[in-house]
């Protein structure tokens, strides 16, 4: 009886921890991600980013370009993401596993900023 509770809830555990794992960690997630990968892509130019806001599902790649003639580094608050100092016609890309608002500036110009809003996938709408 004890042992079977302890299986029980090893079993949460286990399902708590492959939601909060990236997809791509796992074998399952992998084959989630791929169906579900699509791209989209901020613009830099002229000191802004465009769209300012970028609505995506989970599992897209989100890719900055710099068509700035200025440097610009991608950055947000809590580190999840940044990138290196982005030359006139450098991108970045970083793949949004997880749901979420992800507010982020440009490092080197803080007054820049934008904002990744992350959707959860149609097959994830029961969590
Ligand atoms: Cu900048």
């Amino acid at each position: 009886m004890l042992r079977q509770k302890t299986y029980l809830l090893g079993a949460v555990g286990m399902a708590a921890l492959l939601a909060a794992a990236l997809p791509r960690l796992t074998a399952a997630g992998e084959t989630a991600v791929k169906a579900a990968a699509s791209t989209a892509t901020v613009q830099i130019d002229n000191f802004t980013f465009t769209p300012a806001t970028l609505t995506v599902a989970a599992g897209t790649a989100v890719t900055w370009k710099n068509e700035d003639d200025s440097p610009h580094r991608i950055g947000d608050k809590d580190g999840t993401f940044k990138s290196a100092a982005l030359d006139t016609d450098d991108s970045f890309s970083h793949t949004f596993a997880m749901p979420g608002v992800y507010p982020y500036i440009c490092t080197i110009h803080p007054y820049m900023a934008g904002k990744i809003v992350v959707k959860p996938a149609a097959k994830t709408s029961s969590n």
